[in-house]
């Protein structure tokens, strides 16, 4: 089946710059990875989600979300096969997909890495953010803490409680349409949203190695509430 791709094709990054961040800081950031097509596609799975008033909505994509194309096709977007090829290396899978919207008034995570590492191990976990919204301050945009990832530890128990702040971390806004992908062992956490609005994204998760259980690895090792 011919895939429809919708990236807008003038990246604004070469491969050369990404693979320098994910290197030395353990993210970057795409701007402009999803057209407007793509993005409309993408929400729709909010949109049909139920109604949620608080927390955090965690879209589950199953066989009849709408428009699961649009979902699946991310993992064949040129930035990100550059990103796993360069901090997995072949082969890769998809280990955890859905949809992450934190509502006003909720949304604060402690700093955290999506794994942990054994001495010596190669990287193991690459993850993705794609923005359906613009992320701002405001609303609760992805905090990084660049060059955590080469770290053998994940933060310490003072760090990862909500309220702790790194007096290096950054906040990551972008526009609707961009993604922020990061070393799996980054340090990072998301935001309290406190907007009045939504902060919709699509978390996708990459693992090394191919993979072994056809109905998909476990997700719990990407999902923080
Ligand atoms: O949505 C975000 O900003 C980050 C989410 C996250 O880090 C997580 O769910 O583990």
């Amino acid at each position: 089946m011919k895939r429809e791709i919708h990236a807008i094709p003038a990246a604004p990054i070469s491969e050369n710059s990404l693979c320098e961040a994910l290197d030395l800081d353990g993210y970057i950031v795409v701007t402009q990875a999803l057209d407007e097509r793509w993005l409309v596609r993408l929400r729709l799975a909010f949109e049909n989600a139920p109604v949620q008033s608080s927390g955090t909505q965690h879209v589950e994509i199953l066989e009849d979300t709408p428009e699961l194309d649009a979902w699946l096709e991310l993992a064949h977007h040129p930035a990100l096969v550059a990103a796993a090829d360069h901090v997995l290396s072949r082969p890769y899978h998809v280990a955890g997909l859905h949809g992450r919207n934190p509502l006003p008034g909720f949304g604060q995570q402690g700093l955290h890495a999506d794994w942990t590492r054994a001495a010596g191990e190669p990287y193991r976990v690459l993850t993705t953010l794609w923005m359906l919204d613009d992320f701002t301050t405001q609303n609760g945009a992805t905090r990084v803490v660049p060059g955590t990832h080469r770290f053998p530890q994940g933060p310490s128990k003072s760090l990862a409680q909500p309220l702790a702040r790194h007096p290096d971390e950054k906040i990551i806004t972008g526009l609707a349409g961009s993604v922020l992908i990061f070393n799996g062992y980054l340090w990072h956490s998301g935001r309290r949203n406190e907007s009045s609005g939504p902060r919709r994204a699509v978390q996708m998760g990459l693992h090394r190695g191919a993979k072994r259980d056809p109905s998909g690895e476990s997700l719990s090792p990407i999902n923080h509430s």
